[in-house]
């Protein structure tokens, strides 16, 4: 530690936020450029998502053979994966391994939090504070801090009140929770929602689950992986990867090379079930190229969906609460476990919010319009402030003093979902405007800590002080994102994609919808172009 004029200042070169997937893996990038770097981890270990929510069911969705690095032929080498979608534990331990094998938590703080960020012009660097009450000063800030990292609180009358046990999914106890013998009740039917409630039903002595909205879910069809089958995809991983990266979701799979209406009933049929029979978050849409675009080819593949719920669900009116009405894929589509099974059980029952809205958590449970029913505990699984909340949470100062919340008070506005106009050498991963949400994360990370590897490394090879977006090239990307989502269903569906999920949070389309592969060609072009767009300033004038 050095000092900086003589106060407690610690001087850096680079604060990475957050040690996740993102956060890891650019910390090896700022070493290797022999930066002297420090991570801030709000967990008392490495993780990120994977380290925050544990509760049951916690799973990915993209094969774990393609949900990994891909830079390191030491870790392709030492690790094998068990099972087509990983658990949270998993996942776990596998972030565990990466940072054994590249020895990172020396260079992490954990327990700890960044409260603020304040860019000093005078020198070009960012005033980090902590909430141990250090003083960090670095010259790069890269926010590696998440998009479902946020959780978002209840937004219901009366959650103080409850006298029972209350957990937030992304909140989840180490030691877990045991739910033998007690009436739970699960709020929420998203994603998490929809991976929690069959196991939570086969532990919980009665399990109320509280929907306000159903979504589609296809089935998982997890099972072990197959150890040649693991040896085969690594044998070839660098092609398999390269296919992910020029690819839309980040994924290896083919693209669909058909309309919906270019083939015959039977053959589209036939196409979706062969689709639901070998599962997974594309089960439908991997099918046809107009899936997200028309609403007559998404209406053929909602209607499949629906009839499959029906055929699932032994009662009808339960069948009818659990039936979806937005267009497929528009809000993000489930993936699981015997969900729509799991409400075959004696012991569970679909409280429908659309009939009976929540007046109030109680001291012994919730009541709606028309009942109390009693719970000895709640699940909260209501999702996250996505995308910004974790950013738009730590007092963010740029140029003239002007805060990120106030910058994105009518939205997010990035530069290629990589930085922020009046906020120079400050880095998101995979912020708003980038595909990462809409495609496999790990490929989208790798590939912005690759990107923010090189312009760093190009800015100390050349001398320059900062980067920074142009509030034009910055305008124009909004627009084009915009313009790609509003030629697609998205923005359509009242989801987390657009902030639709968090009273009044502006409502901005927020992914880069044109796939994984347009997008890295998009900011390969614009570092040809001599970094076009952005601002690179030399040292001597850093403070203009
Ligand atoms: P989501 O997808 O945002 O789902 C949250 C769920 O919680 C959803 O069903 C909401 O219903 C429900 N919710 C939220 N607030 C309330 C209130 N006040 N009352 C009743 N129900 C409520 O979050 P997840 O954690 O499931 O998934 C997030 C992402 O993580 C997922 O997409 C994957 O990418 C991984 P609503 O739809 O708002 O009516």
């Amino acid at each position: 530690m050095s000092a900086d004029n003589g106060d407690a200042t610690e001087v850096l070169d680079a604060v990475v936020v957050g040690a996740g997937f993102s956060g890891l893996y650019m910390l090896i990038r700022l070493r290797e450029l022999g930066l002297r770097s420090t991570v801030i981890e709000k967990g008392d270990d490495v993780g990120g998502t994977w380290y925050w929510n544990r509760y049951p069911g916690a799973r990915c969705d993209i094969d774990s053979v393609d949900y990994c690095y891909s830079f390191s032929p030491k870790l392709l080498e030492e690790w094998r994966w068990t099972e087509r979608f990983a658990t949270q534990p998993e996942i776990l331990s596998y972030l565990e391994f990466v940072a054994d094998t590249f020895d990172l938590r020396r260079d992490i703080r954990f327990s700890t939090t960044v409260t603020a960020a304040d860019f000093d012009a005078e020198s070009g660097t960012w005033l980090v504070r902590t909430s141990d009450g250090n003083l960090l000063r670095a010259r790069y800030v890269v926010m590696a801090v998440g998009n479902l990292s946020e959780p978002k609180r209840p937004d219901i009358p009366g959650v103080d009140t409850f006298a029972g046990d209350s957990f937030h999914t992304a909140q989840w106890p180490k030691e877990g929770v045991d739910f033998t013998g007690r009436r739970v009740g699960v709020i929420g039917t998203g994603s998490t929602g929809i991976q929690a409630i069959p196991l939570i039903a086969e532990q919980a002595e009665h399990l109320f689950v509280f929907q306000r909205t159903p979504n589609y879910s296809m089935p998982a069809r997890n099972a072990p992986l197959e150890p040649q089958y693991v040896e085969d995809v690594l044998a070839s991983f660098d092609e398999r990867r390269e296919v992910s990266r020029r690819s839309d979701a980040g994924t290896p799979f083919p693209p669909a090379s058909k309309g919906t209406f270019e083939v015959s009933d039977e053959e589209r049929e036939a196409m979706f079930e062969e689709g639901w029979r070998r599962g997974g978050i594309n089960a439908l849409s991997y099918a046809f190229t107009d899936f997200f675009t028309d609403v007559r080819a998404n209406e053929v593949a909602q209607e499949f969906a629906r009839r499959k719920i029906r055929e699932l669900v032994e009662d009808p009116q339960t069948a009818e609460s659990l039936l979806p009405s937005h267009h497929i894929g528009t809000k993000r589509t489930c993936v699981d476990t015997n969900y729509f099974a799991t409400y075959n059980r004696d012991n569970v029952t679909l409280v429908d919010l659309r009939r009976e809205p929540i007046e109030a958590v109680t001291e012994g449970g919730i009541r709606t319009a028309s009942r109390h029913i009693d719970l000895d505990c709640l699940v909260y699984a209501v999702g996250f402030d996505a995308m910004t909340g974790a950013m738009t949470a730590i007092d963010i100062a740029g140029r003239g003093d002007r805060t990120l919340r106030e910058a994105w008070a009518d939205g997010p506005a990035t530069y290629l979902g990589l930085m922020v106009a009046d906020f120079p050498n400050l880095f998101l991963v995979t912020g708003p405007g980038s595909p990462g949400v809409l495609s496999n994360m790990v490929v989208s990370i790798e590939q912005h800590v690759e990107w923010i590897a090189e312009t760093i490394g190009y800015l100390e090879a050349e001398g320059l002080a900062t980067i920074e977006a142009s509030p034009a090239a910055q305008d124009q990307w909004v627009a084009h994102v915009n313009d790609l989502a509003n030629a697609t269903l998205y923005p359509q569906a009242a989801s987390w994609y657009l902030g639709a999920n968090i009273p009044g949070k502006a409502r901005v389309f927020m992914p880069y919808v044109n796939g994984c592969g347009n997008y890295r060609s998009e900011c390969e072009a614009v570092v040809r172009d001599g970094y076009r767009g952005f601002a690179l300033t030399p040292a001597a004038s850093a403070r203009a």
